[in-house]
């Protein structure tokens, strides 16, 4: 007999199942540097039916939710065994961020989640809120997950409940399954986020790049991308910072900027992605840039476009914190293909896809910003005599 039960039930189901099957299309016309995708590519709908719904018609006869889901963003990202994954910053209604693992065959499409979100080990401290993985396969055989873990503020004037404390959690793994957690990174700054472990030893030892800050969330006097260097993930402690990639009055990160995936090595230099943050009117916007660091001085900025790489863009613009695209997920693929993980507004997962030569050849021919509205017109008369010299001798030749 059909119960209002069991049609609820294939209706989810139905819905789920042809969401997270949906496959996804290369939009035409991109800017030659990377594509965009029709679909963000993992949601909270993305949610298996069986972690938010009670199953069972004895005990929800009414089929609800019981556990809502709210944002699926912000993902770290490693190819394993042949699969996409993404280690997901999923968030509850209640506000807590924890991470799952989702799959996909081909890093665009199919995403699904494994069934249980990850058990991550906590420390004496126990975090109030994770979120923000960075994975690194690092050369000593582990997979580092470094994120920001969160609680509140122990020096937060009486009847503040919103001021938190923001530190570097650390745990490591083979398979994503099983973690080990380790010490929390300890730096002289009084708070960390968008910590990212190199995948290299650097002089014998582990090298991060931090974002120091002042508070939650200014990042103050400190400075922009910082770099330091620890003898050993388990007791983890930067002794020295220094500011590699600064934050810069009047560029997309004039407010803050943070490392993104660990970088990328090529045969030209280690390509990174980060994300910069300006101030508006309509609040704080967030948009990913890149540069490249020398092979040798691995913290050594040798290329650095101007401007954004990818910037916020239609539906992208929109959800709990609007105005945002920040990426902490990125996977080389064995034929050259860089699939960009990036979450929009806090909300969703998008995929970009573009290759280790566009990219290359994006960060090293694009100019530089030159911080002054005349240096960009130069610039922009100097791409207009190259073509109109250009258009010119062939319109000769034709002739
Ligand atoms: O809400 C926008 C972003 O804010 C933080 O970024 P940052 O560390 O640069 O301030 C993070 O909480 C990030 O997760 C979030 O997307």
């Amino acid at each position: 007999m059909k119960t209002a039960f069991n049609e609820r039930l294939q209706q989810l189901e139905e819905a789920h199942n042809s969401l997270i099957t949906r496959k996804n299309e290369k939009l035409p016309l991109g800017n030659g540097v990377y594509d965009r995708y029709k679909h963000p590519i993992v949601t909270a709908q993305h949610t298996p039916l069986f972690w938010r719904y009670d199953l069972n018609p004895d005990t929800n006869p009414y089929l609800m939710e019981r556990i809502g889901m709210n944002a699926a963003f912000n993902a770290g990202a490693i190819k394993l065994n042949g699969k996409y994954l993404l280690v997901v910053r999923t968030e509850g209604v209640d506000r807590k961020s924890f991470f799952a693992v989702a799959e996909s065959p081909n890093g665009i499409d199919n995403f699904k989640f494994w069934d249980r979100p990850i058990t991550l080990p906590e420390t004496d401290e126990p975090d109030t809120n994770v979120y923000d993985m960075r994975l690194t396969q690092h050369e000593d055989g582990w997979i580092y997950g470094l994120f920001c873990t969160e609680r509140k503020d122990p020096n937060a004037a009486p009847g503040d409940e919103s001021a938190a404390n923001a530190q570097c959690g650390i745990a490591r793994t083979k398979d994503l399954v099983k973690w080990e957690r380790l010490p929390d990174l300890k730096t002289n700054s009084p708070q960390q986020r968008n910590v990212v472990l190199h995948p290299e030893f650097v002089d014998g030892k582990y090298a991060l790049y931090t974002r120091p800050q002042d508070s939650f969330i200014e990042a103050g006097t400190r400075g922009g991308i910082g770099w330091g260097l620890v003898d050993s993930m388990e007791n983890a402690v930067v002794p020295e910072e220094s500011i590699m990639d600064e934050k810069r009055y009047h560029t997309v990160y004039e407010v803050k900027n943070g490392q993104g995936p660990a970088p990328i090595k090529t045969e030209k230099g280690w390509l990174h992605m980060a994300h910069g943050v300006r101030n508006t009117a309509a609040g704080l916007r967030y948009v990913l840039y890149m540069f490249m660091t020398d092979l040798k001085e691995v913290n050594k900025v040798i290329y650095k476009p101007g401007g954004y790489f990818i910037a916020p863009e239609g539906e992208e613009r929109i959800g709990d914190v609007s105005n945002v695209v920040f990426a902490n997920g990125w996977i080389l693929d064995e034929d050259g293909t860089v699939f960009i993980y990036y979450g929009s507004s806090d909300t969703r997962m998008h995929v970009a896809t573009s290759t280790v030569d566009r990219l290359l050849d994006y960060v090293v021919n694009t100019p530089a910003d030159g911080y002054r509205s005349g240096a960009s017109v130069e610039q922009l008369n100097m791409l207009i005599d190259k073509n109109l010299a250009y258009i010119n001798s062939n319109q000769k030749e034709l002739v």
